[in-house]
């Protein structure tokens, strides 16, 4: 793969369960990606090197997920220019995932972070990717594809429903679709 756009980084190797998501998503989208453990806590000054190198080494976005007391992602946000979305991991120690959540979006002013949903780690991928994806045309048509196919399996579940006898609503009658974002 060639050098890294997205870096994701974990506080623990037990988030990894839930972070690989993210890591599939970028395969999916054909990014290249690196994929560390950097704890705030455990680690502080390794979070300080990594935060503050991340835009020299070529990185475009970070994607980082923690539990508990989550303070990695608005950490790392506060040591570069770089876009950091957050995953609340729902870890071993977690309050059910409420507490990661809170300590990733009650950020101060000045220093946002992007959350996704607790253990969302897909989305975050899918964010970066449409982050990446203003600068570059191909990934752009790469994702329009991917939400292409999100619509294309409720039209899916939609026949599904009407073959189990479930008359459905014609709603449907123009050429008009969900995301027509793809080029011919
Ligand atoms: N964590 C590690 N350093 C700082 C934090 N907040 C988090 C990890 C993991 C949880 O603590 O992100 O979700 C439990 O880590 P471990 O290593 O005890 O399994």
């Amino acid at each position: 793969m060639s050098e890294p756009k997205v870096a994701i980084v974990m506080g623990s190797k037990s988030d990894l369960s839930v972070m690989q998501g993210a890591a599939e998503m970028l395969e999916t989208f054909q990014i290249p990606f690196e994929v560390t453990v950097v704890s705030a806590h455990r680690t502080p000054l390794r979070m300080v090197r990594f935060a503050q190198s991340a835009e020299k080494r070529g990185l475009k976005a970070i994607i980082a997920g923690a539990g508990g007391a989550a303070h990695l992602p608005g950490m790392v946000a506060s040591l570069t220019p770089l876009p950091v979305i957050g995953v609340p991991v729902k870890s071993s120690n977690s309050l059910d995932g409420w507490d990661s959540l809170l300590s990733i979006v009650q950020m101060p002013n000045g220093v946002p972070v992007a959350s996704v949903a607790v253990n969302a780690s897909k989305n975050a991928a899918i964010l970066a990717a449409q982050i990446l994806a203003t600068s570059d045309p191909e990934l752009s048509s790469r994702l329009k594809r991917y939400k292409d196919s999100l619509s294309e399996k409720v039209v899916g579940q939609i026949d599904e429903l009407r073959r189990a006898g479930y008359e459905q609503p014609d709603l449907d009658k123009d050429s008009t679709r969900d995301f027509a974002g793809t080029e011919s």
